[in-house]
């Protein structure tokens, strides 16, 4: 019986020792430890042991046992770190190959715009004010001259919130609130959204962006708006860029006029681009009208002062050669990249 037990055991061991997979090592397991294997077959065959070597023979069935799996799980565990290896040699990352090309982010033309107007006004002394696009009725008509019954409160061109709370039409209501501090002189420009029940086409949209300005000051004169936006036009669209102020009127200046620029395109000439007139209109302006002055507390005896406003995609379509605002709201990044 001892015997053929070393025997059993040194032809597992050798079996063990030559096998060179995994499923190889299991069959061994099952030949040998299974219900069926060899060792279990002598340990049921113990019964035809004498009585007194019983114990003997049972310790070393169970020692050959112990050897097995020993063994057995050595070489399992062999088996598992190979396996491990060749897979992290077939893993290896080759460093040298080109990466993939991250996508970066590029400036909104609106944005890059509204930053080249804040430029050139910071760089004439202005201060950038911002305020609520939700406002009061009277901040956005009212105090701007634009009484109760004027065309532009019109229910189909303003987005009331309540009956005296609407999202403002324009940023003017910033600039009123800075009058009412009472802080003077002003030199400020009021960037921000405003809101109009418009329909969406290539030149429209329910909510754009406006820049204003507001300059007051002692003996602030005509001569002053006509300087200060003529230096802004050659800044913006190039130093022989040519101003014309046409008459025109809004509530809350007087007199009012609307600004054209010589057509960069073909400085004047007439092309495509300007329609064949030479000229492109760029924004609306004026003196400040004195009972707006005196609804804000500034003294239209001793104060005066000017305004401009204008239209944020307006300018960034111009400057940009985008023939439709709506790829301005759309966000494609294939549109956005190329600025
Ligand atoms: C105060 C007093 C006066 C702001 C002004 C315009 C002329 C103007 C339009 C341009 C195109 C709006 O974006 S647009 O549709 N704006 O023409 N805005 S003067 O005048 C003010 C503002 C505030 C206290």
């Amino acid at each position: 019986m001892k015997e053929k037990l070393k025997a059993i055991v040194e032809e597992a061991l050798e079996k063990i020792k030559d096998s060179q997979e995994l499923d190889k090592l299991n069959e061994i397991r099952v030949a040998f430890l299974g219900k069926k294997g060899e060792l279990t077959e002598i340990l049921k065959s113990m019964k035809d042991v004498e009585p007194q070597e019983r114990p003997v023979i049972g310790q070393l069935v169970n020692e050959a046992r112990s050897i097995l799996e020993d063994n057995l799980d050595e070489k399992k565990k062999y088996f598992a770190q190979k396996l491990r290896r060749e897979q992290i040699l077939k893993e290896t990352i080759d460093v040298t190959l080109p990466a993939k090309k991250p996508m970066i982010g590029h400036r909104h033309p609106n944005s890059i715009a509204l930053e080249e107007v804040e430029r050139i006004f910071v760089g004439m002394g202005y201060e950038v004010v911002e305020g609520p696009e939700v406002e009061y009725d009277y901040y956005n008509f009212e105090a701007l001259n634009i009484p109760a019954n004027h065309p532009a409160r019109d229910e189909q061109d303003t987005f009331y919130v309540t009956g005296d709370i609407l999202l403002r039409t324009q940023t003017s209501p910033v600039q009123v609130r800075e009058m009412e501090k009472g802080r003077l002189p002003i030199r400020i420009i009021a960037p921000g959204r405003v809101f109009r029940s418009d329909a969406v086409d290539a030149t429209h949209s329910p909510s754009f962006h406006q820049i204003e300005g507001l300059v007051i000051d002692r003996n602030i004169t005509f001569a002053d708006l006509k300087g200060t936006l003529a230096e802004f036009a050659k800044q913006l669209f190039g130093e022989n860029t040519r101003v014309k102020f046409r008459p025109h009127h809004f509530p809350f200046t007087e007199p009012s006029a609307e600004v054209d620029v010589t057509c960069f395109k073909c400085q004047g000439e007439g092309c495509r681009f300007c329609k064949g007139s030479g000229w492109i209109e760029i924004l609306g302006c004026g003196m400040v009208h004195p009972r707006v002055l005196k609804m804000s507390g500034i003294d239209p005896k001793q104060y005066s002062g000017f305004a401009f406003g204008v239209g944020l995609e307006r300018i960034a379509l111009l400057k940009y050669e985008i023939d439709d605002m709506r790829l301005l709201y759309e966000n494609d990044v294939r549109f956005l990249k190329q600025f």
